[in-house]
């Protein structure tokens, strides 16, 4: 399998940590989505990161189908335990949604403040941050588990877009506004897989 990807899209290393995570051999393939990358644009037509190509040549965009089809590939071993557990699948999903809601409305407002320094002030802009704001404070009152020997959809989500709020819009998560967030991340951060694919 070949994972397209770059070092700062969050999709894309929430792929990576999910293919680590399930112990996949996976090759990364670095490349510029932002520059029409031939490459990329040879394999998916959306020109977007991450895609991951399958063994048997499917190309699939979007991270959250590349985590569904990741998941559903070991079945048995040390990396079998599902990310999304039935039991307790409806929980799993709807934290796992709210940590994909505020991945987007980071990245939409670092790549609209990139095109238009008066961005955040628009209608869109606006409701980008106003949603970003209750994304974390739904965070900080329902927080997925603390890390444990195995990890989850939810926590791997969030996680990730929690760090990417760190790494892109620094002071949005605070340890007056967001005590629990924080320190549950610090926990996080020990993750062997996201500690190796850490945003730089
Ligand atoms: N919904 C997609 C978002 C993917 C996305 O927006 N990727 C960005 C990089 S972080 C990209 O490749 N953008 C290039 C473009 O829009 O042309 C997912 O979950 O994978």
């Amino acid at each position: 399998m070949r994972l397209f990807l770059n070092a700062t899209s969050p999709f894309a290393r929430l792929a990576r940590v999910i293919a680590l995570e399930k112990g996949l051999d996976v090759e990364l393939v670095w490349c510029d989505p932002w520059a029409n990358d031939p490459a990329l644009l040879a394999v998916h037509p959306q020109g977007r990161i991450p895609v991951l190509v399958t063994a048997d040549g499917h190309a699939l965009s979007e991270s959250l189908l590349i985590a569904q089809y990741l998941d559903a590939q070991v079945v048995e071993g040390d990396h079998a335990a599902p990310l999304l557990p039935a039991r307790t699948m409806a929980t799993t999903l709807a934290r796992a949604s709210v940590g994909y809601g505020l991945m987007e409305a980071a990245f939409n407002t670092m790549i609209a403040r990139k095109h238009d320094a008066a961005a955040d002030s628009t209608l869109m802009g606006q409701r980008r941050l106003a949603a970003l704001q209750r994304d974390l404070a739904w965070l900080e009152q329902s927080l997925p588990a603390p890390l444990g020997d195995r990890c989850t959809l939810d926590q791997l989500v969030v996680a990730v877009a929690a760090e990417y709020v760190n790494f892109r819009l620094p002071g949005c998560i605070t340890a007056n506004q967001h005590p629990q967030l924080c320190q549950w991340l610090q926990g996080m951060a020990r993750h062997p897989h996201l500690a190796a694919t850490a945003f730089a």
